[in-house]
């Protein structure tokens, strides 16, 4: 059977492509108007801000299709934004019209100590019962949104609700037409099982009515636990996952090889990471476009893992040695392309925020805000490479100092984070909390947060650290570097508000299981997704 996929080339479907293959089933493009109607099964994938989603479908002339094509009860799934475009209206564009199948406006979640956008895995409430959720049993499911249906909007078609800081509609039905908020093609086997049940039932898709009683405990989005695979080319040109030891990664001379990216990000995937990471760290002088091999690999990987994929390493504007100029954009773009759910910005994101800390002026053409406003604010990541340094005074540097209960090497109290680019070569004078309220005011979505000082040392995560970051931002912070055991995380999740925590050298190396973090994060009463 085909599916036929609404792509209006505005971001990444690749995932939804990757998954419906994944099931057995080819997908065919809408190319004409006339398309939207004659589909057997469409599918929506949203992505974009919602205005950029109305303005591509007003110029295609598939506003008025798909208002026909969902009055008429034909099969219809919509993903993410997708949702929200059924709606009239929506807080992030105002002044353009949504589809207005249904009545009421979309807001953005605020408030409360909230990280947002919501990133990460959720419950969903079920307000009736649908063939989409037959084999559903409560499983976690992959959200990423700054704005939301409020549930004031409820209505006889709200299908489930979700509980982040307030409930809102996570998904709505109405005989054949079904859209949901959270992405199915990125949770996993449970969204596989979803998206499945909508593209196999080849009857009509009648929902079954009120389920007998609602549950009405709360829905709770998770800590995640993300795996990263540091990737550059050994000395004999084959793409390794390596790992440094405070950023050093070679070892006796030889850069150390610790497996095939590919293999090694499928391998965490079935042991039930949340999220998959790759970094090219070598990125700042091997120019990604040129660097195939990478986007290869990206390729390959989103053909079986349907978790979150990150990618970072040479997100820049740049000119090759044809003269051919490069724009941030588009290298952000190839890898999305590629595959990637959301890119990461490590030393360009540090020039971006000297040169915003000096104008105070938003240009609009920075790496962070272009790919922002193309992509949304949740595909942008920054990954950041700070190092401690010491002052033996608080008057001694004007930088966000903290008092630090690890003493320097001559006894210094205090210390900041300076930011480091090209991999932690190079220092400049910038610190940890102007970077990231530097981006999060330009439009990135998440901070990555690494530490040189504590990467490969196995003695666990450093809290002022997360903590000093943490009390900057309200985007969601991934705490990364140093994790050398399960205790760790609970350790990290227990002493500081991190939303989800990386580690790289423990799993590499088999030295401590996915699962078995979970289990451990779970028993101390940290909300976790179980390992599937
Ligand atoms: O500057 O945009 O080209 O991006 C380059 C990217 O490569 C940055 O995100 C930077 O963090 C990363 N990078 C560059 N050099 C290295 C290196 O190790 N020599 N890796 C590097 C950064 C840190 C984490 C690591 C955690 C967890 N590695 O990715 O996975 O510290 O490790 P652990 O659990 O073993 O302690 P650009």
């Amino acid at each position: 059977m085909k599916i036929t996929l609404l792509d209006y080339g505005a971001g990444n479907v690749r995932s939804v492509r990757n998954a419906i293959k994944k099931l057995g089933m080819s997908v065919v493009d809408v190319r004409r108007p006339e398309d939207i109607l004659s589909a057997e099964k469409l599918i929506f994938p949203g992505v974009g801000s919602f205005g950029l989603v109305m303005d591509r479908l007003r110029e295609s002339g598939y506003i008025e299709p798909l208002q026909r094509r969902i009055k008429e009860n034909k099969h219809f799934l919509g993903i993410c934004v997708a949702l929200q475009a059924l709606y009239e209206g929506s807080e992030e564009s105002p002044g353009v019209a949504g589809l207005g199948i249904l009545p009421g406006k979309v807001v953005r979640f605020s408030g409360g100590g909230l990280s947002v956008p919501q990133i990460g895995w959720n419950g969903v409430r079920q307000h009736k019962e649908s063939p989409l959720f037959a084999d559903y049993n409560g499983e976690k499911l992959y959200f990423v949104h700054s704005y939301h249906v409020p549930i004031e909007l409820k209505n006889d078609w709200t299908l489930t609700s979700t509980d982040y800081g307030v409930e809102f509609i996570s998904a709505v039905a109405h005989k054949n037409v079904t859209a949901m908020q959270f992405h199915p093609e990125k949770s996993g086997e449970v969204g596989l099982r979803i998206l499945n049940n909508y593209l196999t039932k080849r009857e009509s898709v009648e929902i079954r009515g009120p389920v007998d009683s609602i549950d009405l405990s709360p829905t709770r989005i998770t800590k995640r636990i993300i795996a990263c695979l540091d990737v550059r080319s050994n000395d004999n040109g084959d793409l390794v996952v390596t790992k440094g030891d405070q950023y050093d990664v070679r070892n006796g001379g030889d850069v150390r090889n610790l497996g095939k990216p590919v293999e090694l990000a499928k391998r965490y995937y079935e042991e039930g990471a949340d999220e998959i990471t790759f970094l090219n760290i070598t990125g700042f002088r091997d120019f990604p476009m040129q660097d195939q091999p990478m986007l290869d690999v990206l390729e390959r990987t989103s053909e079986n893992v349907f978790v979150p994929l990150t990618i970072g390493g040479g997100i820049r504007d740049f000119t090759d040695s044809e003269g051919h100029y490069y724009t941030s954009l588009d290298v952000a773009s190839a890898y999305f392309r590629a595959g990637a759910d959301k890119i990461s910005i490590g030393s360009d994101a540090v020039y971006v925020v000297e040169q915003y800390l000096k104008t105070g002026i938003k240009t609009g053409n920075s790496s962070i805000e272009q790919i922002s406003t193309v992509y949304g604010a949740q595909a942008v990541v920054i990954s950041v490479d700070p190092r401690r340094v010491y002052v033996k005074s608080a008057e001694d540097s004007s930088h966000a100092l903290i008092k630090t209960i690890h003493l320097g090497p001559e006894g210094e109290e205090y210390c900041w984070y300076q930011c480091t680019v090209k991999g932690g070569r190079e220092g400049r004078d910038v610190d940890v909390v102007q970077l990231v309220k530097g981006c999060e005011a330009l439009g990135a979505g998440e901070i990555l947060l690494n530490c040189i000082d504590k990467d490969g040392t196995n003695s666990g995560f450093d809290f002022e650290l997360i903590n000093q970051v943490k009390s900057a931002v309200s985007i969601p912070v991934i705490a990364s570097s140093g994790a050398g055991s399960a205790q760790h995380f609970c350790d990290v999740f227990s002493k500081t508000n991190t939303d989800a925590a990386l580690a790289a050298g423990i799993f590499h190396r088999n030295e401590v299981a996915i699962a078995d973090v979970k289990k451990s994060v779970a028993k101390i009463g940290v909300e976790v997704r179980s390992s599937e």
